[in-house]
């Protein structure tokens, strides 16, 4: 499985200064199981398998096999986040992110 998140480089580095605006990161758990049954994956109850942090406008995580090593866990996780870099402005920005996940 490949997760492949993605913003625009006019996001990334909106005034073209090679000082990076905002970028992004993208991780995969598994997720465990529902230890409090709230049918929802909570922080403890996953473990980190991969992640993409580099400082660029997409990111890549992978994971061998999905389908078949799951066994008794509940699930796989997909998640992106967004991190301020050094030249982000002081409010929060509402960037376009694309997620592929093949
Ligand atoms: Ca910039
Ligand atoms: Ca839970």
């Amino acid at each position: 499985m490949d997760v492949v998140a993605t913003i625009p480089y006019s996001w990334f580095d909106a005034d073209n200064d090679y000082i990076l605006d905002v970028r992004l990161r993208v991780w995969i758990h598994i997720w465990r199981a529902d230890a409090n049954g709230n049918g929802r994956p909570d922080p403890d109850e996953m473990m980190l398998v991969n992640y993409g942090y580099n400082w660029v406008n997409w990111n890549l995580a992978t994971k061998a096999a999905p389908t078949i090593k799951l066994g008794s866990y509940r699930g796989i996780v997909v998640s992106v986040d967004l991190v301020r870099g050094p030249d982000a402005p002081s409010y929060v920005l509402a960037v376009p992110v694309a997620v592929a996940v093949t």
